[in-house]
């Protein structure tokens, strides 16, 4: 485990029943993480962190609903309700989250021009959050990623980083779906494609 890190992934207010893009069960996977984090030596979290007035947000494209998806400069976009808007308690980590020993919490979404559902990369699959450097730099071979959502943040993130060349696993049950339309198969046929291993 000498190697390996613990990636939890946007366990935020937000997107647990009662937040702004709440994610069924959401909630439910926090007693799962709390618990495999104490297999692991080293533990990073992220943090979905948007400026009021976000690109992503469907109230920023009049006449335009939630969960359609849109073509911005960088590429298609789903929108999404506003969410995890900086200092706001919805962005902040779910309180029963016991992780004081995480040594890292990245942030993501800050720019308001662009999202990042992936931990290592915005949405134009060009700008770097530093993450991937960061683990690099510190020897980490082995990625386990957990949290929110399945079909989003996480997928982006497990597949940024077999692209960045470390061996990736994503536990199912230490997850939940946002569910749109298909994105869960889409999901699990890029995971095995890719070779993101699910457990
Ligand atoms: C997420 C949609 C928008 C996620 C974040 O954490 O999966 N999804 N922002
Ligand atoms: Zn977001």
């Amino acid at each position: 485990m000498k190697n390996s890190v613990l990636l939890v992934i946007d366990v935020q207010n937000d997107f647990c029943p009662g937040g702004l893009l709440a994610v069924n069960g959401g909630n439910e996977i926090v007693p799962l993480i709390n618990k495999m984090a104490h297999e692991y030596a080293n533990v990073v979290l992220t943090q979905d962190w948007h400026p009021a007035g976000h690109a992503s947000f469907a109230s920023q494209h009049d006449g335009l609903q939630p969960f359609t998806q849109i073509e911005l400069s960088y590429g298609p976009q789903t929108l999404w309700p506003d969410h995890c808007i900086i200092g706001s308690s919805g962005a902040e980590f779910h309180n029963g989250l016991d992780l004081p020993y995480a040594e890292l919490i990245i942030r993501k979404g800050f720019d308001k021009a662009i999202d990042s559902y992936s931990a290592f990369f915005e949405n134009d699959h060009k700008t770097p959050t530093g993450l991937g450097g960061y683990l690099k730099e510190r020897g980490f071979t082995r990625i386990t990623c957990v949290g929110l959502a399945f079909d989003y943040c996480v997928r982006y993130s497990a597949e940024d980083a077999v692209k960045l060349g470390f061996k990736v696993e994503v536990i199912e049950a230490a997850t939940r779906a946002i569910g749109l339309g298909g994105t869960v198969a889409a999901t699990k046929k890029s995971f095995a494609e890719r070779g993101v291993a699910l457990r």
